[in-house]
């Protein structure tokens, strides 16, 4: 009996799903043990790579994300704060079923959707793309029906690939058909197939900035016209997949595209985007077998590290 096995058979007598699908790690985010009581952001990890179709190992992305982060200093790269004045709670793994990747977006709809209930806010570190669409789910079960802001190398917006609907190369098509033509308005994408350019010509709701015009116009610009895309949005979910960043950055991902984004773009962009109106975050992908001494796995902590501190000051700013 493995770990999760052995999880679920202690906890076979629970009644809430967060209970009965969340794993404890030994290992916490940022190596800090918050009171859970107090926190708003719930941090999940997802170690689903059931539907990877390159590389695969995205399932030891949350530990070695975890890991990475408990080695790097704990400030604000982009402003100031400290991981440590952050009220969040790492709430453990979810306990996926491997091969089985509809039952595994099911468990985590749910458990997402007890801690909305809760008023806390989802933060989940995957597990390839395809955990983005459990989340999605949940927050429509709560009535949440947010723009999504998407850093990534490609759209996610294939039908099906390879026959598989339920696909991290599906990601956005299916989270179209959860919550309608809600706003997608994308960064850093680069790389698509024919079909999935034509869909996002064919409807106002989806935007896209590729690397080549963030060079042209600036972040201040981009950041800007993103503003713009998210201004009727009562609500935004940020979806980080480590393939934006420049395969340089970040090699350990399940599909490296050339031609991406650096830190130093990459940070101030979520800094700006991210406002009072978020009601959760994922960031996917780190394929730590294909990374270079951990180079994906700690860039990936950073990015969530920032993101944390930025989403509590602004949150907090709005309820003090
Ligand atoms: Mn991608």
């Amino acid at each position: 009996m493995d770990y999760i096995a052995r999880g679920l058979v202690a906890m076979s007598s629970k009644t809430s799903f967060k209970d009965l699908y969340l794993v404890r790690r030994t290992l916490s985010f940022a190596g800090l043990e918050m009171e859970r009581a107090k926190s708003i952001f719930s941090i999940i990890g997802v170690p689903l790579d059931s539907s990877a179709s390159h590389r695969t190992g995205q399932r030891l992305g949350p530990l070695y994300v975890r890991e990475a982060s408990l080695y790097i200093e704990s400030s604000g790269f982009t402003i100031e704060g400290f991981i440590e004045d952050v009220l969040f709670y790492d709430e453990g793994d979810l306990a996926v079923v491997h091969g089985d990747v509809q039952e595994t977006l099911d468990r985590l709809s749910k458990v997402v959707a007890e801690l909305l209930g809760e008023g806390k806010y989802p933060i989940v570190i995957g597990g390839e793309h395809t955990v983005t669409v459990g989340v999605l789910r949940g927050l429509k079960t709560m009535g949440l029906r947010p723009c999504i802001v998407i850093f990534d190398a490609h759209f996610d917006l294939r039908y099906d690939y390879l026959g598989v609907r339920y696909s991290h190369a599906c990601t956005f098509r299916r989270s179209l058909e959860i919550l309608g033509d809600i706003t997608l308005a994308y960064i850093g994408v680069r790389a698509y197939d024919k079909d999935e350019i034509l869909l996002v010509r064919s409807k106002g709701s989806i935007s896209y900035i590729t690397p080549r015009v963030l060079e042209t116009i600036g972040i201040s610009n981009v950041i800007a016209s993103i503003r713009k895309a998210l201004s009727n949005c009562d609500h935004i979910y940020v979806s980080i997949d480590m393939d934006v960043y420049d395969p340089s950055y970040a090699p350990g991902v399940g599909n490296p595209e050339p031609g991406g984004l650096s830190p130093r773009e990459v940070l101030p962009m979520i800094t700006a985007i991210i406002d009072e109106r978020l009601v959760g975050l994922d960031i996917v992908e780190v394929t730590p077998q294909y990374d270079i001494n951990g180079a994906s796995s700690i860039l990936a902590a950073k990015t969530l590290q920032e993101a944390l501190i930025v989403a509590n000051l602004k949150v907090k700013a709005t309820t003090t």
